[in-house]
């Protein structure tokens, strides 16, 4: 995709925990959109940075194939597909530009509340339910662990009772999900929070001055924030 185009395109979430945080991080950056009829494209008005309204699964391959310029994603997803991909001898097309401070969150191993934690050896030969397989598999082998995966792609917390594995790794946040099915947390695989995401290089159009006053505002509002 090389069609130079002179407005920026920027995805976030549709609905759900980044929705809301991400426009309003973007709006405090001074950009403003007349929303469409459809509410999935809003047209940029103060500057030409439109968004594209999407599931976050969808963001990282929207920006590899160039459909959309960046995204606001957890870092968790980012990482996921992009070990994804490299698993599948595919180069890397998308990185982390920003980490921008919420949707704070970490991807955990987490196992039932009667074991007694002596280490990552303790998972050899265990099923791990998880929606992170490649996140996951990466850590094993760094542990030098060899466990299954088993991949889910919801309600990954009940999986032990259902006997349909011993431990998971999951998101946690405040860690009550984790409580209420009497599960606790034990290792950390990745520490996530929401981030800009961006093609691995820059842009060679009018979009690269676009996005560097994005940036700069941006940093501008992180600064303020913290
Ligand atoms: O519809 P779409 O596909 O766009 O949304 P989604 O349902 O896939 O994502 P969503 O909105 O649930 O989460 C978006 C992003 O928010 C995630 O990718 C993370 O980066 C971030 N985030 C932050 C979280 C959490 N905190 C979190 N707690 N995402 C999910 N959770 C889950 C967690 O897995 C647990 O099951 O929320 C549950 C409650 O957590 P506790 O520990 O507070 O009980
Ligand atoms: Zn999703």
């Amino acid at each position: 995709p090389t069609v130079a185009r002179d407005r920026l395109r920027i995805a976030i979430q549709k609905s759900g925990r980044l929705a809301e945080p991400a426009r309003a991080l973007l709006a405090s950056c001074g950009l403003s959109w007349r929303e469409s009829r459809d509410r999935l494209f809003c047209y940029g008005e103060t500057l030409p940075v439109d968004l594209l309204l999407v599931r976050d699964d969808d963001i990282p391959g929207l920006i590899a194939d160039g459909v959309c310029d960046l995204g606001v994603v957890g870092r968790n997803v980012l990482l996921e597909q992009d070990a994804g991909r490299r698993g599948d001898g595919r180069a890397s097309a998308f990185r982390e530009w920003r980490a921008l401070g919420f949707g704070s969150c970490r991807l955990a191993l987490a196992v039932p509340e009667g074991w007694e934690w002596q280490g990552a050896a303790q998972l050899a030969g265990k099923r791990i339910a998880t929606s992170y397989p490649a996140l996951l598999s990466q850590w094993l082998v760094a542990q030098g662990v060899a466990a299954d995966v088993v991949l889910l792609s919801g309600s990954v917390e009940i999986a032990p009772r259902l006997g349909q594995a011993e431990a998971i790794c999951d998101l946690v946040s405040s860690g009550a999900t984790l409580a209420a099915n009497q599960l606790k947390p034990v290792q950390t695989v990745i520490e996530s929070e929401a981030v800009l995401a961006g093609p691995i290089g820059g842009f060679d159009d009018v979009r690269g001055e676009l996005a560097d006053l994005l940036l700069r505002r941006l940093d501008g509002a992180l600064r303020i924030r913290h």
